[in-house]
């Protein structure tokens, strides 16, 4: 059940934090991210390979091979342990505070020995850092609104975590004889960006077996609950299951009342009164002779409502109810109508994997096409040059077509300046197939100079999608500030798809940006930004999200059929 990967990028990149904390060279910091992010992306388990493996994978060399054979054969890394031994681990956690790098968490701990963030806010709120070199007033303000945007975040989890653990339990425990039906509900269903518990809900006789096998998983760290109808438990990972046995009969009330979201259901049981009947988890029934009228799957519970089926991710009282009754409920773009993936990265800027594997990975996933967008020379550290990107095109025609039925596509990701330019003149421009654009810094310019930054790049006739828009990191930096309405009414004037990212700490647009802006009548593009074969499954983040906006196929411009998409990538210019 542990992900090996995971476990040794979490603790590379805990080698690199305390490395930089404790002075060390950037370079090696550098070395030890790049080496923890190759891991994590690396397709094949590395708990599998001996050290020629091991260093066949990018960015890792003799010394970091080492270290994780180290870790695999006897579960500690003994240059790990001896930074740990210096640093206090709140020391670290100071450095998670979006705009706090380790230099200051350094100083902080040294002349102040503050080493958690909980002291970090009460000394600046006793105004104790003052006098404290490099911690101006603007510095404490950043630092501040970093640990309000932590604590905001607090205790939930993010999506992709908890469907990881989810789909593990719920494994788990179809496996146990006498289920007849298990599944997850609540908000994880609603594939809502972060959950706050995971709620998984079994159908069977019998519910003992059940809440027993759910306390002695090996995941389970803690049991917080243990009864008949409910048990609750903690999981390694610190995140809480609730698990519930339904009667088999029950089973589609259950999952709908516990899928929620509270808001829905009490639209639903309303409309229920209103019929004289009662909703609850066991079913639907009849007040005055107490009969039971529906309860065995969600479809008869609300078709006996008068309502359609209504997908779990517009289950938030957004106007579900009311699309549902006009029969007007939207037909949901799902994983399966995306045709193909319009941002992704290779190994010729900061992608993992070169190429060819991006492709042959993609054609896999059955993708009609596939766009490489490879960073440009303007966001400096990638290194591109207008040699390795027209290079790069020679391969992709080469490509094209060869082995796959699947069709390519040149691209790039232009990075958006300060005014809203971006990389490359106009006839450069016009020999890719697409471009994406997005902003990479620059974050805060005020209002106005922001809005009329990123109308300038909609108006671009080069630029086809805004990449991850708002630039908003879940937990960690709040969008950019800017007169949204105005930009998504130049998306839609000028035919710039605004972009889904798919990275489950993205997830930008969010669902109700995605709504405002449909509003506009723009288009959309669900994107999986990879840089790694991993990352192309990200895909069912984008697609949750796009469904919580009510975007349909129409809506999302890589479900149309290739001509389609090529004739809106010309932005109304005739061939
Ligand atoms: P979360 O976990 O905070 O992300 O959000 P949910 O929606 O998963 O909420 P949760 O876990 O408290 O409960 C799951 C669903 O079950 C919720 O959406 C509605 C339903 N539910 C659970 N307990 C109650 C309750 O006591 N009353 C009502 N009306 N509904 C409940
Ligand atoms: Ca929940
Ligand atoms: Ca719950
Ligand atoms: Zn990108």
């Amino acid at each position: 059940m542990a992900r090996p990967n995971e476990e040794v990028e979490a603790l590379l990149q805990e080698y690199a934090d305390l490395v930089a904390i404790t002075g060390g060279d950037a370079f090696k910091v550098r070395a030890y991210e790049k080496a923890a992010r190759a891991i994590g992306g690396h397709p094949a388990d590395v708990s599998r390979l001996d050290a020629d493996g091991l260093r066949d994978i990018p960015n890792v060399g003799r010394s970091i091979a080492e270290k994780v054979l180290e870790y695999l054969r006897t579960g500690r890394v003994s240059a790990v342990e001896e930074r740990r031994a210096k640093i206090p681990a709140g020391v670290r956690e100071l450095i998670t505070i979006p705009t706090l790098g380790p230099k200051k968490a350094m100083r902080l701990y040294e002349d102040l020995h503050i080493s958690s963030v909980g002291e970090l806010a009460a000394a600046i709120e006793a105004d104790a850092l003052h006098d404290l070199k490099g911690f101006g007033d603007k510095t404490q303000e950043n630092i501040r609104h970093g640990i309000a945007l932590m604590q905001q975040a607090g205790g939930r989890i993010p999506l992709h975590l908890a469907l990881e653990t989810a789909e593990e339990i719920v494994a788990e425990l179809s496996a146990g004889s006498g289920c007849r039906r298990c599944a997850y509900a609540g908000s994880l269903r609603r594939m809502k960006e972060t959950v706050g518990d995971i709620d998984v809900l079994v159908a069977a006789q019998r519910s003992g077996p059940f809440m027993d096998a759910l306390t002695a998983l090996p995941s389970t760290a803690e049991v917080i609950a243990h009864g008949r109808k409910k048990t609750s438990v903690r999981t390694t990972k610190g995140v809480q299951v609730d698990l519930r046995v339904l009667p088999p009969d029950s089973w589609g009330a259950g999952l709908q009342y516990f899928t929620g979201s509270r808001a829905h259901n009490i639209r639903t049981r309303t409309l229920a009164v209103r019929q004289g009947l009662k909703l609850s988890e066991y079913g639907l029934f009849d007040v005055d002779s107490g009969e039971s009228l529906a309860s065995r799957s969600e479809e008869e519970v609300y078709a006996r409502l008068g309502l359609p089926w209504i997908p779990p991710t517009l289950r938030e009282d957004r106007g579900e109810i009311e699309a549902a009754l006009r029969g007007e409920l939207p037909d949901v773009v799902t994983e399966r109508s995306v045709r193909g993936d319009l941002h992704t990265h290779t190994d010729l800027t900061d992608g993992l994997a070169p190429l060819e594997e991006m492709v042959t990975a993609a054609a896999e996933r059955g993708y009609a096409y596939y766009a490489v967008t490879d960073h440009a020379p303007n966001l400096y550290m990638q290194r591109m040059t207008d040699e390795k990107i027209l290079a790069q095109r020679e391969r992709v025609r080469a490509l094209d077509g060869s082995r796959h039925r699947m069709r390519l596509l040149h691209g790039t990701e232009l990075n958006i300046g300060p005014d809203g330019g971006v990389d490359w003149p106009e006839e450069f421009l016009a020999g890719f197939d697409l471009c994406v654009a997005s902003v990479h810094s620059h974050f805060d310019l005020g209002r106005r100079e922001m809005t009329a930054r990123l109308v300038r790049a909609c108006e671009n006739p080069h630029v086809n999608i805004l990449g991850h828009p708002t630039t908003r990191l879940i937990g960690r930096r709040k969008g950019l500030d800017a007169d949204w309405d105005e930009v998504f009414a130049a998306c839609a004037r000028s035919g710039t798809a605004l972009e889904v990212n798919a990275q489950p700490d993205r997830l930008d647009l969010c669902d109700e940006d995605i709504l405002r802006a449909k509003e506009h009548g723009a288009k959309f593009a669900v994107n999986t930004d990879a840089h790694s074969v991993l990352h192309l499954a990200h895909l069912r983040y984008g697609i949750g999200t796009a469904q919580r906006g009510g975007l349909t196929p129409d809506d999302v411009i890589n479900t149309w059929p290739l001509r389609s998409l090529r004739r809106f990538l010309r932005k109304g210019a005739s061939a």
